[in-house]
This record gives C-alpha cells, sequence and structure tokens, in this order.
C-alpha cells in the first residue's frame, strides 16, 4: 500500500478538493480487497444497513426515486460491521493516517463504509456533494474511493469540479435524478469543465465530501466495482441530521453530542499514537 503522502500531494488535495493515487493497493492487495469486498457484499444479500432491511435502490429519505437510483450502483453500507475481514481492512491505520493528514485533523473516524458498483448499463451518479447529508457538520470531512476494476471514461469513472470545496456550503442541496441539477444552487460551476478520473484497478482518489462530484454511466457490459469509506475528523458533533446511524443511537443523540461511540463511528487513526 504506498500511504506515504508527498508534500505535492498534499498541496495538491488542499488546492483542488480531491487526489488520485495511482498503484495505491498493489496486486496481492488488490486481490484480498476485491475477494473480501464480493464474500461481505455477497452475505449481506442487499441490505443497505447491517441494522435494517432496506435493500439496496429501495426508495428511502435520500432516494425518492427508487426506478432510476435502484440503477445507479449497489449500495451496501457500514460492510465493516458486519464482516471481519472488511473491519481489518477498513480499521486499517495507514488510511487513517493519509485521512488525518489530508484534512489536516488531529485524528479520524469512519462515518461509513461503503461499497458502490456499478452494474452494467448503470445510470449516471449525479453531480453532488457528500457532507451536507452526514450528521455531523465539517469542511474537513473527505472519503477514500478505491477502483477495484480498471475505470474508465466507458464505465463510470468519477468526475471532479477542481477547487469547489472552497466554494459550496453545508446545506443539503440533495441529490437528483438530473445530472446537473446541483448547478442551479452552484451556477459558477456549469461553466467548468471536470477533471475524469480515469485510474486503474488498486488506484484510489480522495475526495474532500464539499467538493463537487459525479460519475459517468456505465456503457459496458462490465461491473465497475469501487470500494469506498468516508471519514469524519475526531472531534466531530452532532448536527441533529439522520444519515446511517441506527435509530436508537440517533434517537438517544442530542444537537452537540460528540460523535465518539466506537461502535458506529471507531477511531482508526490518531496523531498521539505515534
Ligand atoms: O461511485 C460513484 O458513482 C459515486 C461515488 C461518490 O459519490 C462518492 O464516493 O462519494
Ligand atoms: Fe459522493
Amino acid at each position: 500500500m504506498r500511504y506515504k503522502l508527498t508534500d505535492n500531494e498534499i498541496g495538491s488535495y488542499r488546492k483542488n478538493g480531491f487526489l488520485i493515487v495511482d498503484d495505491f493497493l498493489d496486486a496481492n492487495e488488490l486481490q484480498t480487497w476485491r475477494d473480501a469486498v464480493d464474500n461481505a457484499v455477497e452475505n449481506r444479500k442487499g441490505r443497505k444497513f447491517p441494522h435494517s432491511e432496506l435493500k439496496s435502490g429501495e426508495a428511502d429519505g435520500i432516494n425518492k426515486d427508487a426506478a432510476y437510483f435502484g440503477n445507479v450502483f449497489v449500495q451496501i453500507i457500514n460492510l465493516w460491521q458486519s464482516d471481519e475481514k472488511m473491519k481489518e481492512l477498513m480499521f486499517d491505520k495507514r488510511l487513517g493516517e493519509m485521512a488525518t493528514t489530508l484534512s489536516q485533523s488531529e485524528g479520524i473516524r469512519i462515518w461509513h463504509d461503503q461499497s458502490l458498483i456499478k452494474q452494467p448499463w448503470a445510470n449516471p451518479t449525479s453531480w453532488h456533494l457528500d457532507t451536507p447529508f452526514w450528521s455531523f457538520d465539517s469542511r474537513e470531512a473527505l472519503s477514500i474511493w478505491v477502483a477495484l476494476d480498471d475505470v474508465t471514461l466507458q464505465n463510470g469513472c468519477l468526475y471532479f469540479m477542481d477547487g469547489s470545496h472552497e466554494h459550496t456550503e453545508l446545506k443539503e442541496p440533495g441529490i437528483g435524478s438530473n445530472m446537473g441539477e446541483i448547478f442551479k444552487e452552484y451556477p459558477a460551476y456549469s461553466k467548468q469543465s471536470p477533471t475524469a478520473s480515469v485510474i486503474k484497478a488498486g488506484s484510489c482518489s480522495f475526495h474532500n465530501g464539499l467538493c463537487l462530484h459525479a460519475a459517468g454511466p456505465n456503457m459496458t457490459p462490465g461491473v465497475r466495482r469501487a470500494m469506498t469509506c468516508a471519514y469524519m475528523p475526531d472531534g466531530s458533533v452532532f448536527n441533529g441530521k439522520q444519515n446511517v446511524l441506527p435509530d436508537e443511537y440517533f434517537n438517544s443523540l442530542k444537537v452537540g453530542d460528540l460523535l465518539n461511540n466506537e461502535d458506529q463511528n471507531p477511531l482508526i487513526y490518531h496523531k498521539s499514537w505515534d
């Protein structure tokens, strides 16, 4: 795993709001990740969360148009909670160190992991922001997105709007089935050309959850598998929004409470550990 970031890479992330890390996993590690994700996804039998019966693609509070969203990707959340091998991979301190460095935080917690699998002929992923959906407010929250297959312009690569993380807001703009809906909120970005993240299997990208991003449709008969994890800086507090928390825990929280429950948001790295 190539986890030591150079000053150039860190600077590029800070400036653009995303970073591509080529050859992140070596061939053996890639095989391990593929096997672990395939197995963990299969064992969940389509259940989106470990704690409920909702299936990936079914309508919920965020995804109202099930016919469309059901064919954007297979989205299975918090594999670390239902699979020991995924827990080992997601708790890797080296991932935590990267996320801590990029977010300039003291330590990092898992917000949630998720597999995002675009099946053959999947719909595109509309332009959106991540952080406004989450149950804490942070301009530094971010995700890693690990390519488990070669990701091309044809099969649904990500696109990023360079520098947009400096200008977007935490208020919830929603995600619709209209590719460019969010540009009504951020018209300046409807004029900017995005960067396409064409990467090999085993490479990864990081993006700030406030950097505008999207993915193309899968115009191939093959799958586009990605394993991702969203990270919350240690010390973040509850903002009252529901997202992926089990209802019982959600209902026990008051706005302003520290999100430090190790069973839900484990600390995977802290600078004091070094
Ligand atoms: O993989 C995709 O299609 C979208 C990924 C995404 O939006 C994310 O990882 O935040
Ligand atoms: Fe996203």
